[in-house]
């Protein structure tokens, strides 16, 4: 038996100026990468449906990201408390063309938790096309993500590496946390997720 849950959830993309979020979300969403990209001032809202599909119970369901991209900031203090009301997810995004990003990722990390009463978020080490400008080790990222037991991917905005694959690891764990259920390692809850989804649908099919 198979059947249709439809979720509509705001996630956000945080991470130092330049590291590529804005990037991150138009491969996403249209599936193109401007190289003339010029930053904005403002927020920036847009939606894509994400089908979830879970093979092992045949079962899938749908979450409507709302996707909000902060552009013309500076640093995380610029950034206002309100922009993260009603976030329920994020992907935190580095660059490794520039080791400084890499090193800023707690401070995010600490006000996303904070600010979002600590909702599920992934970890992007982005620009992986520029091999020959790697400052440093994606391991490093793999270990910080690790200890806050998230996910994390390698992406390159620029030839759509990983990208799909963030954004839809971070909407099933997002789904994992709506169920009470821990985020990051997917495979092993998929059983029990088929079971608690079919009792939420009951009275939270939105
Ligand atoms: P931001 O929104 O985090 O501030 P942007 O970052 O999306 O504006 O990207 C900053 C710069 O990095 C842009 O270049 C953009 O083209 C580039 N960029 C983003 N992602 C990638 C990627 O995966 N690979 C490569 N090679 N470049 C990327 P400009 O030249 O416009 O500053
Ligand atoms: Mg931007």
């Amino acid at each position: 038996m198979s059947e249709n849950f439809q979720f509509q959830k705001k996630i956000c993309l945080l991470g130092d100026p330049a590291v590529g979020k804005s990037s991150l979300i138009r491969r996403f969403v249209k599936d193109t990468f401007d190289e003339d990209y010029v930053s904005t001032i403002g927020t920036n809202v847009v939606s894509k449906l994400v089908n979830l599909y879970f093979p092992e119970t045949g079962d899938s369901t749908s979450i409507k990201l709302l996707i909000w991209d902060i552009a013309g900031q500076k640093n995380i203090s610029d950034i206002h408390a309100s922009y993260y009301n009603g976030v329920e997810g994020g992907l935190i995004v580095c660059d490794i063309t520039r080791k400084e990003t890499l090193t800023n990722l707690p401070d995010w990390i600490y006000q996303f938790g904070k600010l979002t009463d600590n909702a599920p978020f992934v970890i992007l080490v982005n620009k992986s096309d520029l091999v020959y400008m790697k400052n440093f080790d994606a391991a490093e990222a793999q270990r910080i993500a690790e200890s806050y037991n998230m996910d994390y991917f390698l992406t390159s905005a620029k030839t759509g590496d990983g990208v799909e694959n963030s954004f839809h690891t971070l909407s099933f764990n997002i789904i994992y946390q709506l169920l009470d259920l821990p985020a990051s390692a997917l495979a092993t809850k998929k059983v029990e997720l088929y079971s608690k989804l079919e009792d939420r649908a009951k009275f939270n099919n939105r």
